[in-house]
């Protein structure tokens, strides 16, 4: 087992509420099975919403998990994902590992693992996250995205102050593009409970299609009462990393839907957190972490494999403003799709030029 920081500058800062990313600085997780079958995904240090950090990682997965997980077989999954789960947190670090198996497993079994998911479709629709800027400088970044790669859905940062500087944008969205896209915005936290519920008044003729994460779920009786008095789903992304997060959130009145990021709940717990979305009657979201191609890859390859995950767009694009990446055949977004590979396995492959460029151990 491997875990390989590396670091890749971004052209374009994101920006919004909760923090700011300027250099992808990740760790890829690397998996060997005694045939020569490796697998790989990679892990996104979050430090302001998981409080992770990319030697954190680095250093759970070389000396808590492998010693844990070396030696048992790709098919003892739930074995794997028992000892682990041991170690409290971490969910960037436990995500990668998983989903490094599964392309393990994919590999070996030579199919793709959105087949041995649930293989429900070949594409998925594209979302694009517009980070914190003035209107007419979003207004124009999601006018590029639309005319280079035919995105219609955009995720709208909020969460500044004052609110009117976050409407504004919105309203500015609308004003230039009318309809034909859709909006919805994600606060990560940083408006109170009243802040939201004043920013959704005033955004009611925006149409908008959700609302994520606008306040904090421990504000909790500010927190339901915002949710109750809001009419488009509303979205728990951070307050929701785990299936029991999901429960407790929903049945608490916190959340109305799920945004599931392969990032943090790997597909192991992805899927778990699907099931429990589909039986709760929950529209499901495939959120970003920030993720570069690989991550992207992951959350295409999850979201395919269900009708539930795929019916909005998913959130994979924002690996768009980093200047380079790993993957030896770059994503392609057409037309407003990313389309799934077909090959086994999570379906990339590393260039090997690219990670002795960006890697830091080195
Ligand atoms: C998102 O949906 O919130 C920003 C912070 C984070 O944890 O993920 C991103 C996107
Ligand atoms: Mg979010």
């Amino acid at each position: 087992m491997e875990a390989i920081p590396f670091a890749i500058p971004y052209i374009k800062p994101l920006k919004f509420a909760s923090g700011e990313v300027h250099v992808a600085e990740h760790v890829l997780v690397r998996v060997h099975t005694d045939d020569g079958v490796v697998g790989v995904a990679e892990a996104p240090p979050r430090p302001f919403t998981y409080g992770e950090t990319q030697d954190g990682i680095i250093s759970v997965v070389e000396k808590i998990f492998a010693p844990q997980v070396i030696g048992l077989t790709l098919l003892e999954r739930e074995v794997i994902g028992a000892r682990v789960a041991r170690t409290v947190g971490n969910p960037t670090a436990k995500a990668a590992l998983d989903m490094a198996i599964w392309d393990a497993l994919g590999k070996t079994l030579g199919l793709p693992v959105t087949d041995l998911l649930g293989g429900y479709t070949d594409r998925m629709r594209v979302s694009h996250m517009l980070g914190f800027d003035d209107p007419a400088t979003m207004v124009a970044e999601a006018q590029k995205m639309r005319d280079t790669y035919g995105i219609s859905t955009f995720k709208v940062k909020v969460g500044r102050r004052p609110v009117g500087l976050d409407i504004a944008v919105v309203r500015a969205l609308r004003n230039h593009f009318g309809d034909d896209v859709e909006l919805y915005v994600d606060g990560n936290r940083g408006w109170t409970a009243a802040e939201s519920a004043r920013a959704m008044r005033e955004m009611d003729d925006l149409g908008l299609l959700f609302a994520e994460e606008l306040c904090p779920a421990d504000d909790v009786l500010g927190r339901r009462w915002l949710v109750g008095q809001i009419d488009v789903p509303f979205i728990a992304d951070e307050s929701v990393p785990t299936a029991a997060d999901v429960t407790r959130e929903i049945l608490s009145g916190s959340a109305t839907a799920i945004s599931i990021k392969t990032a943090r709940t790997g597909f192991t717990g992805s899927r778990r957190i699907h099931h429990l979305a589909e039986g709760l009657g929950l529209e499901i979201v495939i959120g970003n972490q920030i993720d570069g191609q690989v991550g992207t890859a992951c959350a295409l390859a999850f979201g395919a494999a269900f009708q539930t995950t795929s019916r909005y767009a998913g959130e994979l694009s924002n690996f768009l403003d980093m200047s380079d990446d790993l993957l030896a055949t770059p994503l392609q977004i057409r037309d407003g799709f990313l389309h799934r590979s077909s090959r086994a396995g999570i379906g990339f492959e590393i260039d090997p030029d690219k990670l002795d460029h960006y890697r830091q151990d080195r």
